[in-house]
């Protein structure tokens, strides 16, 4: 059972414009409202009161708009109840949009995109110039002040460029792969974050990184998110996605798991494709710092504060 009364208390602190769809049934009974549901969410909101929530949202949930609405209704109410939101976003298939409408294509290698000097501009149009500026818009027009930026902007992301092993069944590395302007967050300027925050604006950070020479490197947006988290000490880093979240062998969802059984299960082979990534980038955010990583079904309405803010949460949860 969800626990989204806050939502329905919140109701009178958002813009009047704006509607609030709060599941019918959540945090209340046939006779009204479940206090052990207030209690509930109220407990884990107090968890979270003050400190940072890094928010990772996927190319893939944007292009449902009403999903988008409810997760810049999240973001802004986040910030309303006292938590610090990052946002943090990718646009992959937006930039595959723009690659075919240039006659052009590109190729993935491991879930990267190989990205070269021509790819890394349209990369950082689409990312910087468009979609950046369209959640920064529609978490404005609901009274947030989100503040779009890249990670070239101040320096907010450093990156290196990513040196991609290929390894053999043994686990040796048998091949170096190129993928041209591809980054490895090295540096995050924390400092710039905090002040946007402190001021009461919501960061969102499309993952363009600045190279050392000058350079523009195209950062896998999982990554980007993962690498601010750690470098924020957030209490949570939730990966928004369009799968239910991690399963198990039985094909059931994992709601809680620790870093190293979560290693145990890359290793086993149980977490395939995609999911791979996402799960190690959770891992490595709780392991440097991040107090829980979520991976959540971002097409639940209002699955970021269904996570944060309910013992269940809306997907699964790496915590140590
Ligand atoms: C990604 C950046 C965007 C991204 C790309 O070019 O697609 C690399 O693969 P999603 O929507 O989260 O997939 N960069 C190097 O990660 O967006």
């Amino acid at each position: 059972m969800r626990t989204l009364l806050l939502l329905t208390a919140a109701t009178a602190l958002v813009p009047p414009h704006t509607t609030i769809r709060p599941p019918s049934s959540v945090g209340m009974t046939a006779g009204g409202l479940d206090g052990t549901k207030i209690f509930e969410a109220l407990e884990c909101f107090s968890q979270h009161s003050g400190l940072c929530v890094v928010v990772k949202y996927g190319g893939h949930a944007m292009s449902d708009e009403r999903a988008a609405e409810c997760f810049a209704q999240d973001i802004v109410l986040m910030q309303k109840l006292g938590v610090r939101p990052v946002v943090v976003h990718g646009g992959g298939p937006q930039i595959g949009d723009m690659l075919k409408r240039l006659n052009t294509t590109s190729q993935f290698i491991d879930g990267l995109r190989v990205t070269d000097a021509a790819t890394v501009k349209v990369s950082e149009m689409v990312l910087c110039g468009s979609i950046n500026k369209q959640i920064s818009a529609a978490i404005s027009r609901l009274g947030g002040r989100a503040l779009g930026l890249s990670g070239k902007d101040d320096s907010l992301i450093v990156a290196d460029k990513l040196v991609k092993e290929r390894l053999n069944e043994k686990g040796n590395v048998v091949e170096i792969v190129d993928l041209g302007f591809v980054g490895e967050p090295a540096e995050v300027n924390a400092k710039l974050l905090n002040d946007v925050l402190d001021d009461g604006r919501i960061p969102v950070v499309a993952p363009i990184a600045a190279g050392r020479n000058g350079e523009t490197f195209s950062v896998n947006a999982d990554t980007a998110a993962g690498a601010v988290a750690e470098a924020l000490k957030a209490s949570r880093l939730l990966l928004l996605t369009d799968v239910t979240g991690v399963l198990d062998a039985n094909m059931e969802l994992i709601q809680r798991i620790t870093p190293s059984s979560a290693d145990a299960l890359v290793k086993e082979g149980i977490i395939k494709g995609g999911m791979i990534p996402k799960l190690q980038t959770a891992v490595q955010a709780v392991n440097n710092g991040c107090g829980g990583a979520a991976i959540v079904d971002g097409r639940i309405d209002h699955a970021v504060l269904e996570e944060l803010f309910s013992d269940e949460g809306a997907g699964t949860l790496v915590v140590a």
